[in-house]
């Protein structure tokens, strides 16, 4: 039994399935840890989704801001936009199932043999993992809930950029999804930073850093795995792996063998 992680998928669903028939991957023995963002922008969202959900149980797969926008578009929110390409799902026989399906999929997923934790974008430098954990729950829950739509149509904001144990309703939720699915650079007292996508050393400010590498972050009991940040081009140090490659950009996919700590990598199919 082998434990894989992949970056963002994004709808690149034939260079995953490259990548699965290079390690022999054995849905009956092995597990797929997918740090979110199955859809958007790459060629087979619709497919990606189906496939992923015929795995059952041995995948993993987390909730990433794409994949939390096609549930907004679903629910008429946010309008589908053409680059996205994720509008075959939408019209597709089995567009409700799937859609239910991602909506049950968590915003952090722990796996307890390794201390290891997988979020889309990371964990905030204000929580320990404890916090984390429960934060992620909390929005699970709304999400799950009759007021999920409710939560969407009011996701779409910045602020707060602050923790604070106190913070209660949107503001607390929102600040959740922002940290779990959106957060790159955060200011040196913490503050999430919701503008920049530039790779770290094109940043010429002593203000922002790497949500992983502040400071004063709380320390971390577990391993955090994480894609989103397409510019980091990977990152293992600072307790974190960062496996968003860009594949979806013309650039790779990468999966790492957790049991061995082996990479392998597949370059994007020309389109
Ligand atoms: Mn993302």
């Amino acid at each position: 039994m082998a434990t894989y992680f992949v970056g963002d998928i994004q709808g690149c669903l034939d260079e995953l399935l490259l990548l699965l028939e290079r390690v022999e991957f054995n849905r009956e023995k092995d597990q797929l840890w997918l740090t979110g963002d199955l859809v958007a922008r790459g060629p087979k969202s619709l497919e990606t989704l189906r496939f992923v959900k015929s795995l059952g149980n041995a995948a993993v797969t987390i909730l990433g801001n794409h994949d939390l926008h096609l549930l907004a578009v679903s629910q008429g929110i946010s309008r589908v936009k053409e680059k996205d390409k994720t509008a075959p799902i939408f019209t597709a026989p089995d567009s409700e199932e799937l859609l239910t399906w991602l909506r049950h999929q968590p915003l952090l997923a722990v796996h307890s043999e390794y201390d290891i934790v997988m979020t889309h974008a990371g964990i905030s430098p204000q929580w320990d993992i404890a916090t984390a954990i429960e934060s992620a729950h909390e929005v699970e829950s709304i999400l799950l809930s009759d007021k999920w739509v409710w939560l969407l149509e009011n996701m779409y904001e910045n602020h707060p950029d602050t923790w604070d144990a106190t913070l209660s309703g949107i503001d607390r939720y929102r600040y959740i999804i922002n940290a779990f699915t959106r957060m790159r650079f955060c200011h040196s007292n913490g503050r999430l930073d919701m503008e920049c996508k530039l790779p770290p050393q094109d940043i010429n400010s002593d203000d922002l850093v790497p949500w992983f590498e502040l400071k004063n972050r709380l320390p971390l009991s577990h391993k955090v795995i994480f894609g989103h940040w397409a510019a980091l081009m990977g990152h293992e140090g600072n307790n974190v792996i960062a496996l968003d490659t860009g594949c979806v950009w013309g650039e790779y996919m990468t999966m790492y063998c957790v049991d061995d700590g082996k990479y392998f990598t597949q370059k994007a199919i020309e389109q």
